[in-house]
C-alpha cells in the first residue's frame, strides 16, 4: 500500500518554491523519493532555496525563471529535461496577491495578478505536457485557493485568477486525461506564510488582527493552516494513489468551506 504513495524516479517541478507553500510541498515530495526542481525570479532566492532544501537533506535543482515569461519557461523546461530529466510532476505554485478595493485597482495591477496566478500555470503546463505525453503520463497540481470558490473585499483579481485556475485545472484534465495525465488542484485554506502575514499582524494594543480573529471563527479547526498541512495532499495527488483522480480540487482548509462560522 505504501508504495502507492512513493515518487521514486520522478522529477517534480514546483514553481516559486524557494520558501512558503511551494517549499512545504516539495519537501515531502522529496521524502517520497522525487527529485525536486524549483524556480524563483531572483538568483538570490534560488540560492537561499537550495540552501534551505540542503538543510533538510534535499539536493534540489534551482533555476531563475519568471513563470509569466513564455520564452523563459520553455528554456527552463528544456534545461531541466537536459540536466535533470523529463518533468513527471508539475506543481503550479508561484503566485501573487494584491489586496486593493476593485474601484481603486488599476487595470495594470489586475492584469499582473492574472498573469502570475492564471496565465503562468497555462504557460508552464503547456511547456511540460508534450514530454509527459511522450513519456506515457504525468501529474499536474495547480495551487488554487478558497478564492476559487468564494469572494471577499479587495481580492477581485486574485479571486478571478484562482477561479479561472480551477476551471483551467478541469480543462487540462478533460483534454489530456486520455494521455494518462491527471490534473488536479489543491485549494489551501488560510495558511500562515509570508503572503498572509499582513492578515495576522499583532495590533498596536497587542490584540490579534481582526482578520486573524475572523478566520479562526470561520475555521472548525480553529487555527490557521501550516504550509506543512499541504504536503500529504500534494504527495497523494503526485502519486499513483491518485491515478483515477482527475479534475478535482482538493480543499485543504480545516473545514472553512463546510462551516457557517462560529456565532460571535
Ligand atoms: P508566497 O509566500 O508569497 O510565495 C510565493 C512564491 O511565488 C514566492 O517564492 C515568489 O517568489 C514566487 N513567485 C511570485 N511570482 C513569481 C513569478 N512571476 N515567477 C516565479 N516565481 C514567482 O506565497 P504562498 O503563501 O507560499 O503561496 C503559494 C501559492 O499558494 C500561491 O499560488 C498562493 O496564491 C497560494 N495560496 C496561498 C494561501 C495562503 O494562505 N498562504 C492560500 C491559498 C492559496 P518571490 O519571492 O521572488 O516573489
Ligand atoms: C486573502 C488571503 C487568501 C489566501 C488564500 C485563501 O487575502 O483573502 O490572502 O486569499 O491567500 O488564497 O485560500
Amino acid at each position: 500500500m505504501s508504495d502507492l504513495f512513493r515518487l521514486d524516479g520522478k522529477v517534480a517541478l514546483v514553481t516559486g518554491a524557494s520558501y512558503g507553500i511551494g517549499f512545504a510541498i516539495a519537501s515531502p515530495m522529496a521524502a517520497a523519493g522525487a527529485t525536486i526542481v524549483f524556480n524563483d525570479i531572483k538568483q538570490e532566492l534560488v540560492d537561499k532555496g537550495i540552501a534551505a532544501y540542503a538543510e533538510k537533506g534535499i539536493k534540489a535543482h534551482g533555476y531563475v525563471c519568471d513563470v509569466t515569461n513564455e520564452d523563459a519557461v520553455n528554456e527552463l523546461v528544456s534545461k531541466v529535461e537536459a540536466e535533470v530529466g523529463v518533468i513527471d510532476i508539475l506543481v503550479n505554485n508561484a503566485g501573487i496577491i494584491k489586496r486593493i478595493p476593485m474601484l481603486e485597482m488599476s487595470a495594470k495591477d489586475f492584469r499582473q495578478v492574472i498573469d502570475v496566478d492564471l496565465n503562468a500555470p497555462f504557460i508552464v503546463s503547456k511547456a511540460v505536457i508534450p514530454s509527459m505525453i511522450k513519456k506515457g503520463g504525468g501529474k499536474i497540481i495547480n495551487i488554487c485557493s478558497m478564492m476559487s470558490e468564494l469572494g471577499r473585499e479587495t481580492v477581485s483579481a486574485y479571486a478571478a485568477a484562482k477561479g479561472g485556475l480551477k476551471m483551467l485545472t478541469k480543462n487540462i484534465a478533460s483534454e489530456y486525461g486520455q494521455y494518462n495525465i491527471q490534473c488536479n488542484g489543491i485549494g489551501p485554506g488560510y495558511i500562515a506564510t509570508p503572503q498572509t502575514a499582513p492578515l495576522r499582524e499583532i495590533q498596536p494594543d497587542g490584540s490579534k488582527h481582526p482578520f486573524d480573529q475572523f478566520i479562526l471563527a470561520k475555521t472548525p479547526a480553529n487555527r490557521w493552516g501550516e504550509a506543512s498541512d499541504l504536503g500529504g495532499p500534494a504527495v497523494f495527488l503526485a502519486s499513483a494513489a491518485s491515478d483515477f483522480v482527475n479534475g478535482h480540487i482538493l480543499y485543504v482548509d480545516g473545514g472553512i468551506l463546510a462551516y457557517i462560522g462560529k456565532q460571535p
